[in-house]
């Protein structure tokens, strides 16, 4: 029975990467945080067929407990401090989160299951503006963040790659641009501007408060870039993986679209906010995932279009 262990499971990657497992196979057991409000606990994951245990990334006790009990054949670490923003706001704990909780996870699975592989959710957000001379940022890019979250992302990344290679240990890295889906925390620039256009279509509000939207991304949908999680898993040998669509677009061209499927003008609505400016911004990402797509096989089914539309679709039907 293959039996996988997923921090973070009831986040937007989590519970589609559940739900992918489930219709594999998979036993499949995850960690949640405790929340005051009880709805929001496990709101993404409530029909699921899995297990849940209470548990804390940066609670050493409860991480060594989960997997003495669970003894997972493939660790998913999905859990994170995982706003770019608010991490200059809490850089210490974004840290502990996302960095020093890895050193935990790693000791704790080499030495409970030894033969559990292991996926790291690492981010394009490590390689801050560094970008090659053809626009693209892949494996060999050096990594210059530009945000604690970036910071404590690219620490977290060496460490799966120093345990692979000292202990011989089938750890790995994603390294996923940003990728998005209805199920997307509504603080993230793609689904805010989605429910926001949905409430003004409706009349519920007048205007879209936003900071940079000249910064350019390279968004796919989360329903794609877990079965790349679970390629990266199956392959052969244990290696770092770029998941991405290979395309930049700015948050003004995110707008432009998007309200356009509405028969709205982005220009009307979108006023600017300098609370959402960052201290530091990464200007521009675009990631050359040519290796995976090869050597994995692997093929997103969605569009930057047909992901919006199905965002705009799901609030339509839920607002
Ligand atoms: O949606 P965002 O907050 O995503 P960001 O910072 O790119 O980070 C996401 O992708 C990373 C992968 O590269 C992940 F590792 C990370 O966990 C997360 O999933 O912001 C995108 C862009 C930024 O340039 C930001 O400055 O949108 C700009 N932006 C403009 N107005 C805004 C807003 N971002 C947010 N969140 N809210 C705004 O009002």
């Amino acid at each position: 029975m293959r039996k996988a262990l997923i921090t973070g499971i009831n986040g937007q990657d989590g519970s589609y990467l559940s739900e992918f497992l489930i219709g594999k196979g998979y036993e499949v057991h995850g960690i949640l945080r405790r929340h005051s409000v009880a709805e929001n606990q496990d709101a993404r994951i409530n029909s699921l067929d899995i297990k849940t245990y209470y548990g804390d990334l940066t609670d050493e006790v409860s991480l060594f407990k989960i997997l003495k009990e669970v003894k997972p054949t493939e660790i998913y670490n999905l859990g994170a401090m995982s706003h770019v923003g608010i991490s200059s706001q809490m850089p210490a704990f974004t840290i502990k989160t996302n960095s020093l909780s890895v050193i935990s996870l790693l000791e704790f699975a080499k030495e409970i299951c030894p033969e559990c592989k292991v996926y790291q959710a690492s981010s394009s957000e490590m390689f801050g503006n560094s970008i090659d001379s053809d626009g693209f940022q892949r494996l060999t890019t050096p990594m210059n963040p530009v945000s604690p979250y970036g910071c404590s992302k690219v620490m977290a990344y060496n460490l799966v790659k120093y345990y692979r290679q000292a202990y011989n240990k089938f750890y790995c890295n994603g390294i996923l641009f940003n990728h998005e889906s209805p199920r997307r925390g509504s603080n993230f620039v793609t689904n805010k501007v989605v429910k926001s256009i949905v409430m003004i279509k409706k009349k519920l509000i007048n205007k879209l408060e936003l900071g940079n939207m000249d910064s350019q991304r390279d968004w796919g949908h989360s329903q794609d870039y877990v079965e790349a999680m679970h390629l990266i898993m199956q392959y052969k040998s244990p290696n770092d993986w770029i998941v991405s669509m290979g395309e930049t677009r700015s948050i003004r061209d995110f707008c432009e679209y998007a309200f356009s499927l509405v028969n709205l003008n982005y220009l009307d609505y979108v006023k600017h906010n300098e609370k959402y400016i960052r201290p530091l911004e990464l200007d521009v990402l675009r990631g050359d995932s040519s290796k995976t797509r090869k050597l994995l096989n692997w093929k997103p089914k969605y569009t930057f279009e047909s992901m919006i539309e199905e965002m705009i679709e799901y609030w339509m039907n839920k607002i």
